[in-house]
């Protein structure tokens, strides 16, 4: 293939790739990012965090976004509703409003595009008795 054909068919639509990588999980350059995370993937804390924050590459829509965090057992713990993005360099944040136990946790989150395609990835941490 050359490189104005590869060219073509990288611009082709995104519902191609979301296709040809599993369910929209890779982004195209049109498509969101999680640039970081608050907890970020593989940390280890030893308190509990009050709230969970992700910065993304652009906007998100909230109303098509969510976040489920859950705990020990597959627990899911109460969260509150996304909000932020107030600017540019603002995370969207939700509140942990259940309690969290000791034990290995992972945050499964959807980012909802203008385009309508949702970006979607998971964050494991864990959460460590404080001594
Ligand atoms: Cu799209």
């Amino acid at each position: 293939m050359t490189h104005s054909a590869f060219r073509v068919a990288a611009l082709t639509s995104c519902i191609v790739f979301a296709a040809a990588f599993g369910g929209g999980v890779t982004a195209t350059a049109r498509h969101t990012e999680l640039k970081k995370s608050s907890p970020k993937a593989n940390d280890t804390l030893t308190v509990a965090p009050k709230e969970l924050q992700f910065w993304f590459s652009q906007k998100i829509e909230l109303p098509t976004s969510s976040v489920r965090l859950s705990g020990p057992g597959g627990a899911v713990v109460a969260t509150g509703a996304l909000h932020g993005q107030a600017t540019a360099d603002a995370p969207v944040v939700a509140a942990v409003t259940g309690a969290m136990a000791p034990g290995a946790y992972t945050i499964a989150w959807v980012a909802g595009s203008k385009d309508g395609h949702a970006v979607k990835g998971t964050i494991a941490f864990v959460l460590k008795a404080a001594h």
